[in-house]
């Protein structure tokens, strides 16, 4: 491979060179969320998309992405992601905010968790070990940059079968984290 650079429109939240792109509606993940919207299942809306790099899983390499998180609501529980450990658990994450807010959950298989804010200009650093799921909080599409090493691999079954130990609600005009 060769050295080389992309173009991120951050407003669009596009890549000029693409490799996988991942689009995950509201049918392919109504699981996650604690109550099914009949509305949303008819309509079937995107929730998030995933604009890879042309990169090879290939340990060494870092992957990096750009990933568009709408807002929204299923009920009164926001948008989010499907979430994952990495398959090579001693891998890290980093995030970049880059257009609206949102949380980043983080938990460990031993129970421990934390939420943490993205927004522009602002880095998350999720640490090997510890299981991952973006929230969009805001009213505009929650846009950030990942890397990650490349071999990481998705992790997605154990978090389907633990859950995450938090959810992220608007109640009384509010935020609640529970
Ligand atoms: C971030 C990264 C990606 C991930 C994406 C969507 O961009 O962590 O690796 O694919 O979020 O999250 P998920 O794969 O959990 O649906
Ligand atoms: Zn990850």
């Amino acid at each position: 491979m060769k050295p080389f650079n992309v173009f991120f429109d951050v407003l669009e939240g596009k890549m000029n060179l693409l490799g996988n792109k991942t689009v995950r509606r509201y049918n392919d993940i109504k699981g996650i969320f604690c109550e099914i919207d009949p509305k949303l299942e008819k309509e079937n809306p995107v929730i998030y998309e995933v604009f890879e790099a042309p990169i090879t899983e290939k340990e060494g390499d870092l992957m990096f992405l750009i990933t568009v998180l709408y807002p929204g609501k299923v009920k009164n529980e926001f948008f989010m992601t499907k979430g994952h450990y990495h398959v090579i658990e001693n891998t890290a994450e980093i995030y970049l905010g880059l257009r609206g807010n949102g949380l980043v959950l983080c938990q460990t298989r031993e129970g421990d968790f934390e939420p943490i804010e993205i927004s522009p200009n602002k880095v998350v650093y999720i640490p090997p070990y510890w299981a991952h799921r973006t929230v969009n909080t805001s009213s505009e599409p929650l846009v950030f940059f990942g890397v990650y090493p490349a071999h990481a691999g998705h992790d997605y079954k154990s978090v389907e079968l633990e859950g995450f130990k938090k959810r992220v609600f608007f109640e009384n005009g509010g935020i609640h984290i529970k």
